[in-house]
C-alpha cells in the first residue's frame, strides 16, 4: 500500500522532475558535504558522551547534563539512535543501544508530555527496533506505549497534555492539534508490531476527533480542551500547536494506507490554501486566520512552519513547495540565520531565537529528492555553512537567543541530534543511504517502514 501510494503522488512529480532545469547527481562534492555533516554529527554526539552521558541532554556552553523531568529517559540517546546507524557510526550507533535497553525504565512517577514522547523515544524506539531488529527496543516501546494509554482517557477522547508514567494520571486538559493528532504514526506502528489493535485505535481517535472539531470552513483552532472538545483559541495556522497534524493526516494515510486519514486530508487541505496562503508579490507565505471566519489575522510565519513545503513536495504539490520554500529561504538569509518567526509583510523579525529547528533542512532535502535540482544542494550547503558558523560550540551545538547578533544559548535540542543533522546528511548523501519510498518519517524524522 506504501508503494501504491506513493506511486499516486509520484505521477505528477515525474514530469515535473524531468523539467527540474539543473540535474543534480551523487557527485564528489556532495559527498564531501555528506562527510562534513557526519563528522559535525560526531562533534555533538562526542560531546553528549563526554559531559552528559546517560542524560536527556547536554547543555554545550556550561557543558553539563540535563534531564527534562528531573530523572532521564535517555531523550537524545533515542532520538539520536537512527541517525547513528544511517550514517554508518557503528561503534557510536552500539554504544547507544546498549546503553538504552541496559539503563531505560519507564516505571517512573513522573508526568510527561504525551506528545513530545511519543514522537521522540516512542518514535526512536520503533525506528531503532525497525532498523535493528533488536526486540528489546519493541519491549520497551511496548511498554512505553502502555504507559501513555491513560492520556487518551479524557471524555473526548483526546489527550490530556501530561501522564503520569508510574500512576496513569493524567493533567492539563487544554491542547492543541498539534499534540492530539500527531501520534497515530507511532501508536499505529507499535499496534501493527505487537498486535495490539488498542494503540491504533485510541490514537486514531485522537486525530478523527480533532479533524471532527473543524470548522465549516474547514480550518482547525490553535487550543482545544480535551474534556469539552470545545476550542479554546480559534487562530488556525500551520505553524507550532497545529503543524505535524496535517503532517500526520497525509503520511497515515501513506503509512498504514488508512483511507479516512487520506479523506481527512482531502477535507482539509483545500482550506488550508484558501485562507491560510497569502500571496504577496510573486511570493508565497502562509499566515494566520480565524478558523471561523477565515479573516487574516497575523502576517507571520517561522522556523517551524518551514516543514510545509515537505509536505507539500511528498503530497505532490511541487509548484507550491518550491515557490514556499524559496520564501523559506529567504527568511533565512535575512540574517544569515533562521529566525524563530518574521512578519513577512515587513520582514521584521518577530522572535529572534533559533533552537538548531529541522524544518527548513527537512523541506529542503525532499525538494532535492523529488526534483533532483541542484539549487536545493546549493541551499542546503549555504544552510550548513551558517548553521556551523554560528551554532557549532566547543562541545557540541548550541541554539541562538538572538540570531540578529548571534548569541549563542545553552541548549542542544534532542531533535538537531534526531532531525536536523540527519536531514542535512540525506541531502548530500548517496541515494542508497535510506530508502525514502519504502519509509515515511515520524514528524521527529524518525524512518517508520511499512514491515505488515
Ligand atoms: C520537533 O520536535 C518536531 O519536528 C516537531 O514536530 C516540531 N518541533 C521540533 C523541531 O523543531
Amino acid at each position: 500500500m506504501l508503494a501504491k501510494a506513493r506511486a499516486i503522488a509520484a505521477v505528477s512529480l515525474t514530469l515535473l522532475s524531468f523539467s527540474a532545469c539543473m540535474k543534480s547527481r551523487d557527485d564528489p562534492h556532495a559527498r564531501e558535504m555528506a562527510e562534513r555533516v557526519k563528522s559535525e554529527l560526531q562533534h555533538a554526539w562526542n560531546n553528549y558522551e563526554r559531559y552528559a552521558w546517560g542524560h536527556d541532554a547536554l547543555k554545550p556552553l556550561s557543558k553539563a547534563p540535563h534531564d527534562w523531568y528531573g530523572q532521564s529517559l535517555l531523550m537524545t540517546p533515542v532520538d539520536a539512535l537512527d541517525t547513528l546507524i544511517l550514517m554508518k557510526l557503528d561503534s557510536e550507533a552500539a554504544k547507544a543501544r546498549n546503553l538504552i535497553v541496559g539503563e531505560l525504565s519507564f516505571d517512573r512517577d513522573i508526568s510527561v508530555k504525551n506528545f513530545e514522547i511519543t514522537i521522540r523515544l516512542l518514535g526512536g524506539l520503533l525506528s531503532g527496533y525497525q532498523l535493528t531488529g533488536d526486540k528489546r527496543l519493541l519491549d520497551l516501546a511496548d511498554d512505553l506505549g502502555t504507559r501513555l494509554l491513560p492520556a487518551f482517557n479524557s471524555p473526548t477522547g483526546l489527550p490530556y497534555v501530561f501522564v503520569n508514567l508510574r500512576t496513569g494520571e493524567v493533567r492539563n486538559p487544554i491542547s492543541n492539534p498539534a499534540e492530539t493528532g500527531t501520534l497515530l504514526l507511532e501508536f499505529g506502528t507499535l499496534s501493527k508490531l505487537t498486535g495490539k489493535p488498542i494503540f491504533y485505535d485510541k490514537a486514531k481517535r485522537a486525530l478523527v476527533e480533532t479533524y471532527k472539531r473543524r470548522s465549516s470552513i474547514g480550518l482547525v483552532g490553535a487550543g482545544i480542551n480535551v474534556e469539552t472538545g470545545a476550542w479554546t483559541d480559534n487562530d488556525s495556522n500551520i505553524s507550532g500547536g497545529i503543524d505535524s497534524y496535517y503532517e500526520y493526516l497525509w503520511k497515515c494515510w501513506l503509512l498504514f494506507g488508512d483511507k479516512d486519514c487520506l479523506e481527512m486530508w482531502n477535507e482539509s487541505i483545500p482550506a488550508v490554501h484558501q485562507y491560510l496562503a497569502d500571496k504577496t508579490g510573486d511570493e508565497l507565505w502562509y499566515g494566520h486566520a480565524d478558523m471561523a471566519t477565515g479573516q487574516r489575522t497575523e502576517t507571520t510565519y517561522g522556523a517551524l512552519d518551514a516543514f510545509f513545503p515537505a509536505l507539500l513536495a511528498l503530497s505532490g504539490d511541487i509548484p507550491r513547495a518550491r515557490r514556499l520554500q524559496a520564501s523559506s529561504f529567504k527568511m533565512w538569509n535575512l540574517h544569515g540565520i533562521e529566525p524563530e518567526v518574521i512578519d513577512y509583510k515587513t520582514m521584521r523579525v518577530v522572535a529572534t531565537t533559533y533552537h538548531l529547528r529541522p524544518e527548513i533542512v527537512e523541506s529542503t532535502y525532499y525538494l532535492h529528492h523529488y526534483t533532483r535540482d541542484r539549487q536545493y544542494r546549493d541551499m542546503g550547503e549555504k544552510m550548513f555553512n551558517d548553521f556551523v558558523k554560528y551554532c557549532r560550540t566547543e562541545a557540541g551545538y548550541a541554539a541562538l537567543s538572538d540570531i540578529v547578533n548571534k548569541t549563542q544559548r545553552d541548549e542542544m535540542e534532542s531533535f538537531a541530534l534526531a532531525e536536523t543533522f540527519k536531514y542535512f546528511y540525506l541531502l548530500f548523501a548517496p541515494p542508497g543511504a535510506i530508502d525514502f519510498d519504502h519509509v515515511v518519517f515520524n514528524t521527529e524524522a524518525h524512518p517508520l517502514r511499512r514491515t505488515w
